[in-house]
């Protein structure tokens, strides 16, 4: 390789030549990760402030989870479906327990997994509400965020993801999120609706939580109209919010907690991806009763992966670690921290409007306009000063570290983002 270009440009230029030019990174080129670090190809640290979108929710490479995935495929990777593997059963029995469900639907990636609960959704419309399928309709939220399969992009507003992609699947009808009064409307002039597919709170749209009695309405309502509420926590669930999923609400999730007296909803269908694996390898999870799953009979559903000896001994070793680790009770305590020391620098800031969010999955909005670069700036200056995040939608950055971060760490964090920020003040 040249000598006189840096180590991070030789990377980022193969990148750019042989891969497809799909994202827009950052320019660091990340080499090793352990914990609540990361560390460039110059050997350079890192507080993560992104987690890889939520996934790395348990830290970079834990040794628990590591060591479960180096045991399971020195024995065994992949049988497909074809044939029963001895990690599967068990770690279906193991997860339907930890988040109260009757049946598991493995997947790999969220997006599957979003394509599997609109699947399960419009089949048990069309056997258990007798709707024809060429009329069953799923409502979905403006700005959502659900992947990027040519049926979830059909019922995306982002330009982006959409454009130029059609022809585009029907049978959805969007709506504003938190808008209990339009998901009744809706209900209400609508007799071919199957499911409600909703993230508790919007992730990509800019970490927008709604009203406290949302979800619970939401939930009266889908079982006034015999409707399936969907949740996707793909990026919420996992103990990010401070709560094992977001839907519980403000439990203390030290048991399986759905269905408690204080969880805002308990969905019929739970959506789950990202940390389950703890961003070890992808796994993704489709969870309903069996009164919902029984509909998906051999031969119509599936995937060569899905649940797959190495996936169930990942999953697994994860999940254990969210409640071994308390990582929501640390979500929510931290979370409550960074909140509170962030709206402190806020009262003398120009460049930061609010910072908004629950648990370790927070945003802030910077006072410019949404075309301008400043986000974005900040993102590469944030970087210099070691902390790495990434800016969404324009004029706002997503703060969401591992979970296994500690209170010292995350000072040290708001003490980088305070001093970058500052420099970004105008004068
Ligand atoms: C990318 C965002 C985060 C998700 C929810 C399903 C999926 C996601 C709520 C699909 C995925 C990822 C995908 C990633 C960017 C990232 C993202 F900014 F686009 F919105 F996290 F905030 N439901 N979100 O958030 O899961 O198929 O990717 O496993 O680059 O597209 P997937």
């Amino acid at each position: 390789m040249a000598t006189n270009i840096s180590l991070t440009n030789q990377f980022i230029d193969l990148e750019h030549q042989y891969g497809a030019h799909n994202y827009h990174p950052l320019p660091v080129v990340l080499d090793k990760g352990e914990g609540v670090y990361l560390w460039d190809v110059e050997g350079k640290k890192y507080f993560d402030f992104l987690s890889a979108y939520s996934a790395v929710n348990q830290g970079h490479c834990h040794p628990k989870i590591v060591q479960a995935l180096q045991e399971q495929a020195q024995q065994l990777c992949l049988t497909s479906r074809a044939f029963h593997n001895s990690a599967f059963g068990p770690f279906a029995a193991f997860i339907t327990e930890y988040f109260g469900f009757d049946k598991i639907l493995p997947m790999n990636s969220g997006a599957e997994a979003v394509e599997t609960a609109i699947k399960i959704a419009r089949k048990w419309g069309v056997q258990k509400k007798g709707i024809s399928q060429e009329q069953a309709q799923i409502v979905v939220c403006n700005n959502n965020f659900h992947g990027r399969t040519t049926t979830i992009i059909s019922f995306s507003d982002d330009q982006a993801a959409k454009k130029d992609f059609g022809p585009y699947t029907p049978g959805f009808i969007s709506i504003p999120h938190n808008d209990i009064k339009a998901l009744k409307a809706t209900f209400a002039s609508n007799k071919n609706i199957v499911g409600f597919l909703v993230e508790p709170i919007q992730g990509e749209a800019g970490i927008f939580t709604p009203d406290e009695n949302y979800l619970r309405d939401v939930q009266q309502l889908c079982n006034e109209h015999d409707v399936l509420l969907i949740a996707d926590e793909i990026q919420t669930g996992i103990a990010r919010t401070g709560s094992l999923l977001a839907v519980c609400g403000n439990c203390d999730c030290e048991s399986s907690c759905l269905r408690q007296p204080n969880t805002f909803a308990a969905p019929d269908i739970l959506i789950l991806g990202k940390a389950i694996s703890g961003g070890v390898y992808p796994v993704s999870a489709v969870l309903a009763d069996n009164a919902v799953m029984d509909v998906i009979q051999p031969g119509e559903h599936g995937s060569t992966f899905g649940g797959n000896p190495i996936a169930a001994a990942v999953a697994t070793a994860a999940l254990n670690v969210v409640k071994d680790e308390n990582l929501a009770q640390n979500a929510r305590k931290l979370g409550q921290l960074f909140r509170n020391a962030i709206n402190e620098y806020i009262k003398t800031s120009n460049i930061v409007t609010l910072v908004r969010g629950k648990g370790l999955l927070n945003a802030i909005v910077i006072n410019d306009s949404p075309d301008s670069e400043t986000a974005w700036n900040i993102c590469l200056a944030l970087k210099e000063n070691g902390l790495l995040a990434k800016p969404t939608h324009g004029n706002i950055i997503r703060f969401a570290p591992p979970l296994v971060m500690n209170e010292n760490e995350l000072m040290a964090c708001v003490d980088i983002i305070v001093k970058t920020l500052r420099a970004f003040e105008p004068n």
